[in-house]
C-alpha cells in the first residue's frame, strides 16, 4: 500500500499527567503522508478519544473480547471500543499469547469480533528465538495464519493488518535485520496473495524494537507498509522520528 502506517502501542504504561503530556508533544506533529495510530490501555481511551479528536492519528486499543456481550467478568467486546473511536485493535500480540494462554484460534476469534465491530484488527504473529534457532520461523507463522483462515473468509482477511514480531526482537533492543524482516514479510505476502484477492491492500508491519535510527531501513524494504512500535511510542521525539522516517 502506498501510504506507510505507523502504530503506538503503549502496552501497559501510562498515567492521566504523563498521556497530556505526551498527546500534546505529538498531536498534530505527524507528517500528514503517513497514517498514524495510538493504541492505549483501556482505562485511557476516553481520554486519547478528546486528544486525538479532530487531528489525523488514530485511535486503537490493545485487546478485545472474543465475545459481543454479556456475562464475561473484565472483558471489554469490541463495540464498546468502537463507542470511543477506536479504529484499530492489536489482536494476538506475543504477550497475551505467552502470558495470557492465548492461542492461535482465539487471536483468529478476536479479529473476527473486531471486525464486525468495525475495527481494524492488528494481528502479531511471529516466532520464538528457539523456534528461529531450530529453523521454524515459517511453520509457526504458516501456524497462525492459518488459524486466520480457518475464522476468517477472504473478504475478513482482507481487511486485517498484520503485525511481524518476532518474539526475539520484542523489547530486548534486539531488533531483527533487515534481511531477516523482509525474508519473514515476503512469506507473509505470498500467504496472503494465496487467500486474500486483493493481497497488496493488506498492510503488513513490523514491531520489534524499533528506534528511529532504524526505521527507515525497515521502512523502505519492499514488503513493508510501517511498523509497531512499542517503547520507542512513550518518547514523543521518537515517535515522530520514526513517523518521518516512514515518510
Ligand atoms: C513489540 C513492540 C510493539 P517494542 O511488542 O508491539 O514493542 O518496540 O518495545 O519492542
Amino acid at each position: 500500500m502506498e501510504r506507510k502506517l505507523v502504530v503506538g502501542n503503549w502496552k501497559m504504561n501510562g498515567d492521566l499527567v504523563g498521556n497530556q503530556a505526551l498527546f500534546e508533544q505529538l498531536v498534530g506533529r505527524s507528517p500528514g503522508s503517513v497514517d498514524t495510530a495510538l493504541c492505549l490501555p483501556f482505562p485511557y481511551l476516553a481520554q486519547g478519544q478528546r486528544a486525538l479528536s479532530g487531528s489525523a492519528t488514530m485511535l486503537g486499543a490493545q485487546n478485545l473480547s472474543e465475545f459481543d456481550a454479556g456475562a464475561y467478568t473484565g472483558e471489554v467486546s469490541g463495540a464498546m471500543l468502537a463507542d470511543f473511536d477506536c479504529r484499530f485493535v492489536i489482536v494476538g500480540h506475543s504477550e497475551r499469547r505467552a502470558l495470557f494462554h492465548e492461542d492461535d484460534l482465539l487471536v483468529a476469534r478476536k479479529a473476527r469480533a473486531a471486525l464486525a465491530a468495525g475495527l481494524a484488527p492488528i494481528v502479531c504473529v511471529g516466532e520464538s528465538l528457539v523456534e528461529r534457532e531450530a529453523g521454524r520461523a515459517e511453520d509457526v507463522l504458516l501456524r497462525q495464519l492459518d488459524a486466520l483462515a480457518r475464522v476468517l473468509d477472504g473478504a475478513s482477511l482482507s481487511r486485517l493488518v498484520i503485525a511481524y514480531e518476532p518474539v526475539w526482537a520484542i523489547g530486548t533492543g534486539r531488533a531483527a535485520s533487515p534481511e531477516q524482516v523482509q525474508a519473514i514479510l515476503s512469506f507473509v505476502r505470498g500467504w496472503l496473495a494465496r487467500h486474500v484477492v486483493d493481497s497488496r491492500a493488506v498492510r503488513v508491519l513490523y514491531g520489534g524494537s524499533v528506534k528511529a535510527d532504524r526505521a527507515a531501513a525497515l521502512f523502505s524494504l519492499p514488503d513493508s507498509d510501517g511498523g509497531l512500535i512499542g517503547g520507542a511510542s512513550l518518547i514523543a521525539k521518537q515517535f515522530l522520528e520514526i513517523c518521518e522516517a516512514a515518510a
